[in-house]
């Protein structure tokens, strides 16, 4: 068979001939190989009708469902780039994404529509409405849309997603991820955490995001397994259905929350081969009582929206807590001298860069950004600190980009000092990420009020609200009548995070 478009060709094509259940559903329904193909085969149908071309960008913010996944696999079909979008997002937030990647169509959930329906306008996209059962008017389209027989010729360096990362300067990129980027990590991934048809992943966290839909989904896709498709974290709904299921992927917060349940034990998980955790450290001690409850070694691996997967611990062999594990197969890691960039020598701690066929291909239409992270010999500057020991294996010591990530989503503190310094009787603000049980981090916002103004916590926590999407506002306000600076007049950041570090002991 001549490739004709990669993506679809890999691992949406195989489904086609499966008459098992590739998605198990809540409701105890499930939707098989085939029955997952038709419907990407209706929705690439349905963008050729509404006039989308390859190479067009199509943005959906609607909340997790069958539906909702097999949109990127319909794209890609059509040669459609696709852009998803936390349903967290603000409007004002949403505006920016349609307006920076110039999208043609947009996809909203039927509560928020009215809302969004402006925004869309203003931007120029026609938006249509998917809602999480499954109705709208994009469903209606898709039902009387004629199928795809055939997919849109794609090479492999052709976009198939922009996936958008807030940035130092409190304004997002959008990082072009190519076809190649995605079959390369699903191909490698499958392989080395041994994945084959008999696995069923319980996939319960959100597809807007590379862990959800392209690690997830795209590695099973690979190995022609199924997934317990769960609508979000759920506890009790893990506990229900981790019998059932061979693997489980989770930021770290899955299994803090896990180990928080006196119903995990050695026998729910006896059917179990694999847990996995990424996006965020996972705590050495979290490793370790998750193992001593259960006989089972999480499986840490660091990864990026820019790069994909890039380390794991080995699936046979020592994982190690408190490390991500060696390079995967094709990824080459250099530490380098955050100033200088000259290589580092074995041990050292330096930054971390990444060159592969995982790496993505720059920032949208912005390529001044792409050419200060992505470096000329293609290693691109992932931001974080960390070091290689004797064996090989990697570890993450801390980031030099300031950002905080509070259960898995990153939030950049620039964005929210941005809309915290321009509320009335704010002179300046710092944010910072400070410790938390539950989410790793969680954002603190340190005010300086102007003279003569009483600052009120509460009131300051309101005006965030309807800026910026919840996860990013701050769980807490602390008032300072100035901010600790260095001689540069640099603010002191690391001061802040370690005078306030037990702001949320207990939470
Ligand atoms: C929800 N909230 C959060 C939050 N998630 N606040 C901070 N950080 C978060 N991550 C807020 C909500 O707005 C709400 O606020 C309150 O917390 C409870 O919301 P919820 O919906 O009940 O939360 P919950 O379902 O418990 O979600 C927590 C979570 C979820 C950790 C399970 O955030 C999650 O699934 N995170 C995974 C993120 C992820 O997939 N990251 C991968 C990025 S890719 P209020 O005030 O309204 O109650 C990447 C690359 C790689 O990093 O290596 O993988
Ligand atoms: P994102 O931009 O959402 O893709 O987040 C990527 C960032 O998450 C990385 O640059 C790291 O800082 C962090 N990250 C991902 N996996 C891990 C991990 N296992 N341990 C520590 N940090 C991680």
């Amino acid at each position: 068979m001549t490739e004709t478009n990669p993506l679809h060709d890999r691992l949406l094509a195989p489904l086609e001939q499966r008459a098992d259940p590739f998605l198990h559903l809540p409701d105890g329904r499930t939707i098989s190989g085939a029955g997952f193909y038709r419907l990407c085969t209706q929705i690439a149908g349905a963008l050729d009708e509404l006039g989308l071309r390859p190479g067009d960008r199509f943005a959906a913010q609607v909340e997790k469902s069958p539906e909702a996944l097999a949109l990127f696999y319909g794209a890609a079909m059509a040669g459609v780039v696709f852009l998803p979008l936390n349903p967290a997002y603000t409007p004002q937030e949403v505006g920016y994404f349609l307006e920076n990647a110039g999208a043609a169509l947009f996809l909203a959930d039927g509560r928020k529509a009215p809302a969004l329906d402006p925004v869309a306008t203003g931007c120029g996209a026609r938006m249509m409405v998917l809602n999480a059962d499954g109705t709208g008017s994009f469903a209606q389209a898709l039902a009387a849309a004629t199928p795809r027989q055939a997919p849109s010729p794609r090479a492999e360096d052709d976009l198939a997603a922009l996936l958008y990362t807030s940035g130092t300067t409190g304004r997002s990129k959008g990082a072009m991820i190519s076809q190649r980027n995605l079959l390369s990590n699903a191909s490698v991934l499958a392989q080395e955490w041994r994945f084959a048809d008999t696995d069923v992943l319980l996939h319960a966290l959100p597809i807007f995001h590379t862990h959800g839909l392209f690690v997830a989904t795209n590695t099973v896709l690979a190995s022609g397994g199924s997934m317990i498709f769960l609508p979000r974290l759920d506890v009790d709904a893990l506990i229900d259905w981790l019998p059932r299921a061979t693997c489980l992927m989770g930021v770290p917060t899955f299994y803090t929350r896990l180990l928080d349940d006196p119903r995990l034990t050695r026998d729910l998980v006896a059917h179990m081969r694999l847990f996995v955790s990424g996006s965020a450290p996972l705590l050495a001690d979290t490793h370790r009582d998750f193992a001593t409850r259960t006989g089972h070694q999480i499986l840490e691996r660091y990864g990026m929206t820019e790069t994909n997967m890039n380390t794991s611990n080995p699936y046979d062999g020592a994982r190690r807590a408190g490390t991500v594990g060696p390079p995967l197969p094709g990824v080459e890691i250099r530490i380098t001298d955050p100033d200088t960039g000259k290589a580092l020598p074995q041990g050292a701690i330096g930054m971390i860069e990444l060159r592969g066929d995982n790496v993505f291909q720059g920032y949208w239409q912005m390529p001044e950004k792409t050419a200060a992270e992505l470096r000329a010999d293609g290693f691109f500057i992932s931001g974080d600190l960390g070091c290689f020991d004797a064996d090989g294996y990697l570890q993450i010591v801390g980031r030099q980009k300031d950002l905080i990530i509070a259960g898995g989503y990153n939030i950049y503190p620039k964005e929210v000092e941005m809309v915290l310094d321009a509320l009335p009787g704010v002179a300046e603000s710092a944010v910072i990420g400070v410790p938390h049980a539950d989410l790793g981090e969680a954002v603190l916002a340190v005010l300086v009020p102007e003279p003569g103004v009483v600052l009120d916590p509460g009131a300051i926590m309101a005006a965030a609200d309807g800026q910026l999407a919840r996860f990013k506002q701050p769980r807490a306000v602390e008032i300072m009548p100035d901010l600790p600076r260095n001689t540069m007049g640099k603010v002191q950041k690391a001061a802040l995070r370690e005078r306030f570090a037990g702001r949320f002991a207990g939470a």
